[in-house]
């Protein structure tokens, strides 16, 4: 048996939620690489357009649509969309999120409510579209980005760490819920990946010293660095392949250690 086989996308429908930079694009391009046609979404008009010219330059020949995931209606036309495309989609990477860093008493409930709506709510809806065309063609795959504040909280995040430690039981839900019907969902949960999100996290200080975040989380992470959005391309096609049709449920972790690590004595 051709073992490589096993992770072959070939022929496969993929829509990668929030891929116009960032980790999804790095997902969508790990995809392609295995075979899989691309879809992406994003909210605005000029992300996407410089995201398919990105796309273009690695020669991959991305679809993509104007679409908040937050909005019901806009999504099942996202998915109608795609469906004429590109055909029915096998594999959902519900990827698209935000957060806010806002220390809790000073964050008000549209705050909150906007973190919810997109980082778990978005997924709710998206996979809610996907699953039926899912479950007639006998097979489907969904990965959740999680977060490692799936697990751990820290000041300034309630609403992200509360939308991600739901996504993961969401993630648990779907696969209970359609595991009978040969879907697995299963979630990715990076730890601190070096993109426009963490941006502010590890920005220079004014006399050029690295940020104390910065300085604090390569101390906590064994691997002694941040991650990069490619450190999460070899998981995700992992988790859309056939080479994990019997992982359901499950939450990766691609965090370099981190959250295994009590860290080091001061
Ligand atoms: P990012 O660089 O901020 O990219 C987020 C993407 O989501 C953008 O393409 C954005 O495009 C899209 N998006 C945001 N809201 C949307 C909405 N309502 N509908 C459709 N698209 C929307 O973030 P990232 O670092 O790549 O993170 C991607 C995912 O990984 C997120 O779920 C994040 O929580 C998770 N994550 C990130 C890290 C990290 O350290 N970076 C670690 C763990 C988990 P538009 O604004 O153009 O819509
Ligand atoms: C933060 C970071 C984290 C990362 C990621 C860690 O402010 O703590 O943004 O939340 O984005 O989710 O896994």
């Amino acid at each position: 048996m051709d073992m490589m086989e096993k992770f072959s996308l070939q022929g496969k429908v993929a829509l990668v939620t929030g891929a116009a930079y960032g980790i999804g694009f790095a997902i969508a391009t790990a995809l392609a690489g295995a075979g899989a046609k691309i879809a992406f979404n994003c909210r605005s008009q000029s992300n996407l357009d410089k995201a398919l010219a990105d796309y273009a330059e690695k020669g991959i020949d991305a679809r993509g649509y104007i679409a908040d995931v937050t909005d019901e209606a806009q999504v099942s036309d996202l998915v109608a969309k795609i469906e004429k495309d590109l055909g029915g989609i096998d594999i959902l990477v519900n990827n698209a999120g935000i957060i806010k860093r806002i220390p809790m008493l000073e964050m008000s409930a549209e705050d909150f409510r906007q973190v919810v709506d997109i980082d778990l709510t978005g997924p709710f809806i998206c996979a809610k579209a996907v699953i039926p065309g899912m479950i007639k063609k006998g097979r489907g795959k969904i990965i959740n980005i999680c977060s490692m504040m799936s697990e751990l909280g820290r000041e300034t995040v309630s609403a992200y760490a509360a939308a991600k430690g739901g996504l993961k039981m969401l993630t648990r839900n779907i696969c209970s819920e359609y595991g009978g019907a040969n879907i697995q969902c299963n979630g990715i949960g990076p730890g601190y990946i070096a993109t426009p999100q963490t941006a502010p996290l590890r920005e220079k200080q004014p006399d050029g010293s690295r940020h104390p975040f910065d300085q604090f989380i390569v101390s906590k992470t064994p691997a002694g660095r941040w991650g990069t959005a490619e450190d999460l391309m070899g998981p995700a096609v992992f988790l859309a392949s056939e080479a994990s049709d019997f992982v359901n449920g499950h939450i990766l972790y691609v965090d370099g250690g981190i959250l295994a690590y009590i860290g080091k004595q001061p």
